[in-house]
């Protein structure tokens, strides 16, 4: 089944304090981001840089609905950084990370979240598009087989979903019934690409019928909608209902990367997205619900600021790798 109406605006079931853990982990992810962009600006950061801008509701409020305490496992793309903050990453890795330092998790071999941990369930990204669906199908195969109880989260651009791999990956998901929620962050661009552009469907989400798989679209700037729908296609894929199709509407507000101005996206469209911020959007949810004060959100800001300074001074202060350090740990040593 597929629904055909952009869920948004829905009753949680989520407390206050997973409401206000939910702001966290936005307000977390933009000042991280701002804090990167800062040092990317200053040459620090290693490689190219690749903002949420706008969409952090999606990343956050949908990784946010899987169970940790049952190893659930998710696979982010480079926009990501939200729902691996969510997972466990620490900001001051990933400030390691983005600058290929020495106690970085890849020991300056790769970049960004483009790092693993199986244990706190994420998979760092892989370039190809579209290839992290059959990684994730298997990952959840082998888990189904030895009797785990473990639901899959995969991402994908709306332009990583146009690739042969995605569609043979989600295919065989959708055959073998796996407990895998798919995440299609619909951002609108892919580079410089409108979606209508690279497939002729209106709404995604369309395309689950194809696939016969459960299709759901939400408002991916509404973070308690994409945790709501989020929990449901988790509930129904560890209950043994299959894959399920989430389509997020959202806007990237930056162009692919820190180097593109993004002159090819109409500025009306960028107004239209400004005005629907999911940050500024969430606060006025919590203020107009009676959940926090305006003096409990800067104070949930001035903490984080606070633990940022820390970890950015730890990061920056820490060495490049040793040259002799990339030729180890390469291959398996036996
Ligand atoms: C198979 C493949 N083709 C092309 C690229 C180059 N590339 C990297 S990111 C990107 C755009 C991705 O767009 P989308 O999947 O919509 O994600 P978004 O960047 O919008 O989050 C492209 C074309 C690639 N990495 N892999």
């Amino acid at each position: 089944m597929t629904t055909a109406t952009v869920i948004s605006n829905v009753p949680t079931t989520l407390t206050r304090e997973q409401q206000l853990e939910l702001y966290h982990f936005l307000r977390l992810t933009r000042l991280l981001e701002e804090r990167l962009t800062n040092l990317y600006r200053q040459t620090k950061v290693v490689g190219g840089l690749f903002r949420s801008l706008g969409q952090e509701a999606t990343a956050v409020g949908t990784a946010y609905a899987l169970d940790r305490s049952k190893n659930d496992m998710l696979t982010p793309l480079i926009r990501d950084l939200g729902a691996v903050l969510v997972q466990g990453g620490t900001p001051r890795e990933l400030f390691l990370q983005y600058m290929a330092k020495k106690d970085s998790p890849s020991r300056g071999r790769d970049l960004n979240i483009h790092y693993s941990d199986l244990k706190r369930g994420f998979i760092g990204p892989i370039s190809h598009l579209g290839d992290l669906m059959p990684v994730m199908t298997g990952v959840i195969l082998a888990s189904r087989m030895r009797k785990e109880d473990r639901v899959g989260l995969v991402y994908m651009g709306d332009g990583a979903s146009s690739t042969g791999a995605f569609h043979e990956g989600l295919n065989f998901a959708a055959v073998q019934k796996l407990p895998i929620v798919v995440v299609i962050e619909n951002n609108q661009y892919a580079y410089s690409t409108p979606t209508a552009k690279q497939m002729a469907v209106e709404n995604i989400v369309d395309k689950a019928v194809g696939y016969g798989v459960h299709g759901v679209m939400v408002d991916g700037n509404d973070v308690i909608a994409c945790y709501e729908v989020t929990k449901q296609a988790v509930d129904r894929a560890r209950s043994g209902g299959g894959v399920t199709l989430i389509e997020a509407k959202t806007f990237r507000m930056k162009g692919h990367a820190e180097h593109d101005d993004q002159k090819y996206v109409p500025k009306e469209l960028l107004e239209y997205w400004a005005e629907r911020d999911p940050i500024k959007r969430y606060e006025a949810y919590l203020l107009g619900n009676g959940l926090a004060t305006q003096g409990d959100l800067d104070a949930m800001v001035a903490n984080i600021n606070a633990s940022l300074d820390e970890d950015m001074a730890f990061a920056e202060a820490n060495p490049m790798p040793d040259p002799e350090s990339a030729v180890a740990g390469v291959y398996a040593e036996f």
